[in-house]
């Protein structure tokens, strides 16, 4: 067992949670940058909310994190989620904005990075997102790559994603994430996928076929004294992808038009989702959400399996 954490006071952990927690009950994690910056009103509320649900029907306490008026909060409240979703003026916070948030009593949806980042220190196993952040292209001119690389690193959670969107240099997102000694399995698969397509055309070393699995796995990690993120890499069904071609086509699209709009940085992924989303009329939607519904029930079944 990783040792008993005791969250610094700073970060308020919500009173279901952290009894959770402490009775060792499965807890799974959800991010709030795809809810704040993500997805487009008024879905992102009724996803948050889906979200929650699903993972309490599978019988696991939800876990939502976000900035509310400068406070981390692990665990927001209904109210919560439909401030980060509604109020004009949430920001989006990765860990080096965490401080500057609480300083300026700001409301921020946290990426991957922070919220790996506070739910490990609420003592949370087990996190669920859509896709992660990654090395964006043209990155060895700009050197934009998410800080969600280098915070898992440093954070043993079990993250589950649909891989990195084909937006990203996901070859080079594989390389870093090799270099900085991520563990990534593939959930019953050997190829990596592209969140919105089932294949990125890249495949991984080793794939995992169960939740069970998945938690030796993680309990490995925590025996050697290793504290990487373990990344689970769970590909939307053939059936219910984005069309491979479509997607390339639109993509290629998006990446001319951000390009010729200077759009780059943290806006960048966000500007990117928004093109594809109207560009295929609302189809990525409906990947993009059939995606993460996904994520959300193999993380909630990973976290039990976690959790013992
Ligand atoms: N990928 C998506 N949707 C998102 C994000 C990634 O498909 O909303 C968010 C996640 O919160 C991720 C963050 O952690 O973007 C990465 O942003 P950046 O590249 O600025 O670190
Ligand atoms: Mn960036």
């Amino acid at each position: 067992m990783p040792d008993v954490v005791t969250p610094p006071p700073s970060i308020r952990v919500s009173d279901e949670v952290r009894a959770a927690v402490a009775q060792g009950q499965p807890v799974l994690a959800l991010e709030s940058t795809i809810l704040s910056h993500g997805l487009p009103r008024p879905r992102n509320l009724e996803v948050g909310l889906a979200a929650e649900r699903q993972v309490r029907d599978a019988g696991v306490v939800p876990a939502t994190i976000g900035v509310i008026g400068g406070e981390a909060v692990v665990g927001c409240s209904a109210g919560e989620l439909e401030r980060l979703c509604t109020v004009d003026g949430v920001v989006k916070a990765s860990v080096r904005d965490l401080p500057i948030a609480r300083a300026k009593g700001l409301d921020a949806g946290t990426t991957v990075a922070a919220t790996a980042w506070l739910a490990h220190r609420a003592g949370i196993r087990t996190m669920s997102t859509g896709g992660l952040g990654g090395v964006h292209r043209g990155a060895s001119e700009t050197f934009d790559e998410s800080a969600d690389l280098p915070v898992l690193a440093d954070t043993p959670i079990t993250l589950v994603s649909a891989g990195v969107k084909s937006i990203l240099d996901i070859a080079a997102t594989l390389e870093r994430l090799e270099t900085l000694n991520i563990p990534v399995v593939g959930y019953r698969t050997n190829r990596y996928p592209a969140f919105y397509v089932t294949d990125s055309g890249f495949e991984l070393d080793y794939q995992v076929d169960s939740p069970d699995e998945v938690a030796a796995l993680a309990r490995a990690r925590d025996e050697l004294g290793l504290r990487a993120a373990v990344l689970v890499a769970n590909p939307v069904s053939l059936h219910a992808q984005l069309d491979p071609e479509e997607h390339d086509r639109i993509l290629a699209e998006a990446l001319v038009a951000a390009s010729e709009q200077g759009v780059t940085g943290h806006d960048s992924t966000p500007f990117l989702l928004d093109w594809v989303q109207r560009a295929t009329g609302g189809r990525s939607l409906a990947v993009n959400l059939e995606v993460y519904r996904g994520n959300v029930a193999l993380g909630a079944e990973i976290a039990r399996a976690i959790a013992g």
